[in-house]
């Protein structure tokens, strides 16, 4: 298949997707319902159903694993969008990684960031994401908030100067993704918010090297709005990355296609990512669902970049001149029927 172009837009137009969302079907209920794809042979699918950057986790592709990734990238017509290290995944990590009570475990976890930020300029990403993945607490006095809060300080602080030590002005640059629950009851770097004010207690010298990864399945969750957090994101010099989805309100993580639950609100995050000039990746965080079958695997980036590509278009169709207008006379449920105009 074609590469999925989404244009005309700023910077880069390829679309973004991770090696994980053509997973075998796993849930807290239940295990696969497919056959588990080897990661490396996921390029290939991923390529096939039009992505140009792929995005892996340091468990997927690994150090050793990165040469023989990069060989099928470049046959495959991709690129790496993203790398970021796992903190979740390992048992090891059951409390947390750089929030963890135990010293041996955040000494871990930072080993493991260090050896990412190297995999990552390996493998030709300009973005690492951090997810706070089991960074946070199920009981309380489980953790001292201020303690875990300086934990991570000090962890970012070292990622930042070691990529900055090593790699200099080609350092890759950091994007923190804000999740408010799941897998922890109550997760640190819940939201945009904390995000921003954790870069603001960095060192001076690597608070230029991060920023944010909003996920709009993760706002939704939290009942907060997605348009905003990324015009929060936007305003703070700081939207370095982006994770698509949609999401069914304030449930458990459904990594649903993009555009399939709220249309015209993702309608109206492209018409502020147009405006803003976003230039980096459009990328889908989705989870190909455990009811389709294995040869139905990739229907989901199918749908989310069907969705994405259509209200592109629509959003650059989105009179400016217009919505300024209602913006002027205070119009808003006007401004809303409008937009659904532009939608339907
Ligand atoms: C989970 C997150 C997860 C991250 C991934 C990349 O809820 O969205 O998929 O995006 O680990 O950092
Ligand atoms: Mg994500």
């Amino acid at each position: 298949m074609q590469k999925i172009i989404i244009a005309p837009k700023k910077g880069k137009q390829g679309i973004g997707a991770g090696v994980w969302n053509l997973g075998a079907g796993r849930d807290p209920f239940g295990g696969p319902t497919r056959e588990e794809i080897p990661v490396l042979d996921r390029i290939p699918l991923l390529a096939d159903a039009g992505i140009t950057y792929i995005e892996a986790h340091d468990v997927e592709i690994s150090a050793r694993d990165a040469p023989r990734a990069k060989e099928l990238m470049k046959r495959h017509g991709l690129k790496m969008g993203m790398y970021t290290p796992s903190f979740f995944a390992d048992p090891i990590f059951k409390d947390g990684a750089m929030t963890s009570n135990d010293s041996q475990v955040r000494k871990h976890a930072l080993h493991n960031a260090l050896n990412a930020v190297d995999v990552t300029v390996a493998l030709g990403a300009e973005i690492m994401v951090f997810w706070n993945g089991r960074e946070g607490f199920d009981f309380v006095l489980a953790k001292n908030g201020q303690d875990s809060f300086r934990r991570m300080v000090e962890g970012f602080n070292a990622v930042g100067h070691y990529a900055l030590g090593k790699y200099g002005r080609k350092s890759p640059r950091f994007a923190i993704e804000p999740k408010p629950n799941e897998p922890r009851a109550n997760m640190y770097l819940s939201n945009v918010g904390e995000v921003l004010y954790l870069i603001s207690r960095l060192d001076k010298a690597v608070q230029p090297l991060f920023g944010v990864n909003p996920e709009t399945a993760h706002s939704r969750m939290a009942g907060l709005d997605y348009l905003w957090d990324v015009e929060l994101c936007l305003e703070a010099g700081k939207l370095f990355h982006i994770h698509l989805n949609s999401q069914d309100t304030t449930r458990y993580d459904q990594d649903l296609p993009f555009g399939y639950v709220e249309p015209l609100k993702d309608l109206a995050l492209c018409v502020a990512l147009q405006d803003a000039k976003w230039e980096g990746i459009l990328a889908f965080d989705v989870k190909a669902p455990r009811t389709d079958r294995q040869e139905d695997i990739a229907d989901i980036l199918h749908t989310s970049a069907a969705n994405l590509q259509r209200l592109w278009a629509k959003a650059a169709r989105v009179d400016r001149k217009k919505v300024a207008g209602f913006r002027a006379t205070q119009r808003y449920t006007a401004l809303a029927g409008y937009l659904a105009k532009c939608l339907y």
